[in-house]
């Protein structure tokens, strides 16, 4: 009996059993059969692995290690593999390093964020918004914001494109019905995708799902669908995929529809320290060492470079506003609330 590895990404987790694309790697498939039959394809297996002892687990966009057997396996008629449905022999036995993690969506190895929020119908509140630009950049994720129903109030999607552009974030207005902005967003994604794990996030009804089926029809998103409590009051959770994109023509491209972000996850989940808050608002960063007090929280103290930056109109009033009262809720958190490790989520 002989035993492979093979790396691949976790594109699902359900019930303890994991999605798994294979790595295609050219270089196994000439070795086949003696290298690792399996590569290319997708399996689904449980998780065996030592890192299980430390309380971790497998998050959407892990890349791991896959161990496998002969017995997980037979050789269909055109000589080529195919795995055993049931996993025979199949598990994950180690994840990779992560480059990060998030608890909401529960993602690791994040490099993108396609943040949406629709113009009206929902309004998503600009703390919200800002919320999710600062765990972005905080985790060193690359956002790209999306302004969705510009069809329905122009104005007020033009308003929050000068907003955050002002703040320094690419961002876009586009319509679904009236097809605007989408020529824009599709030069955007050309170098958006590539060599990325991205997500789209943002509440529900914004319009995420739409958006993932103009961009990418065969993917066939359901849209429409409002995310419902179940008894005990909670959110049922969706199952996050993660779409390979390789298919649509982008390299190495990932891509997740996500269930939204609420004020509600932010104040029960790890976020980021207090002290970290600061670098989350790229557009405070020119302020930074201008302050009158070292210990300057930039909330409301005098001789704040960051509070005279919004009087004088060079910071937006709101984002300063949300800063403020992130700051609050963070600074109420307990050491022991901030222990990050979303495996345990
Ligand atoms: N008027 C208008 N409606 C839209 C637009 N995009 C999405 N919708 C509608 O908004 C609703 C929610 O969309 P969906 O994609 O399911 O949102 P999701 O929950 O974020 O995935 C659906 O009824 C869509 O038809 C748009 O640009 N303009
Ligand atoms: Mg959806
Ligand atoms: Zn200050």
């Amino acid at each position: 009996m002989t035993t492979y590895e093979t790396r691949g990404r976790i594109c699902q987790g359900v019930g303890g059993a994991y999605t798994v694309k294979l790595y295609d790697e050219a270089a196994h498939r000439k070795l086949y059969p003696a290298g690792s039959p399996l590569c290319g394809q997708t399996v689904r297996c449980p998780a065996r692995g030592r890192f299980r002892y430390s309380g971790m687990t497998p998050l959407c966009g892990d890349l791991v290690t896959l161990r496998y057997t002969d017995a997980s396996f037979s050789f269909g008629e055109n000589g080529l593999a195919v795995p055993d449905p049931n996993g025979t022999d199949m598990s994950v036995v180690e994840i990779l390093p992560r480059r990060n993690e998030l608890i909401r969506p529960a993602m690791a190895n994040l490099d993108g964020m396609m943040i949406v929020a629709s113009a009206t119908h929902p309004q998503t509140p600009l703390l919200t918004l800002d919320k999710m630009t600062a765990i972005a950049v905080h985790n060193r994720i690359r956002p790209l914001i999306l302004i969705t129903k510009a069809d329905l109030d122009p104005t007020a999607a033009e308003k929050l494109v000068g907003l955050y552009s002002s703040s320094g974030f690419e961002t876009l207005a586009v319509s679904a019905v009236t097809g605007s902005g989408i020529d824009a967003l599709k030069q955007a994604s050309q170098t958006f995708f590539p060599g990325r794990v991205s997500c789209l996030c943002g509440a529900s009804g914004v319009g995420k799902s739409t958006l993932m089926n103009l961009l990418f029809p065969h993917l066939k998103q359901k849209t429409g669908e409002i995310s419902y409590k179940n008894k005990r009051g909670r959110n049922t959770t969706r199952e996050i995929t993660l779409f390979d994109l390789s298919v649509s023509g982008y390299p190495d491209a990932w891509l997740a529809d996500t269930p939204g972000f609420t004020m509600l996850d932010f104040e029960q989940f790890d976020f980021m320290r207090v002290d970290d808050l600061f670098d989350a608002f790229p557009e405070f960063d020119p302020y930074f060492g201008q302050c009158r007090y070292q210990d300057c929280a930039h909330v409301k103290e005098e001789g704040c470079a960051v509070l005279q930056a919004v009087r004088e109109g060079r910071i937006p009033r709101t984002r300063h506003d949300s800063y403020a009262e992130l700051y609050g809720i963070l600074k109420k958190k307990k050491p022991w609330d901030l222990d990050s490790g979303s495996g345990r989520a």
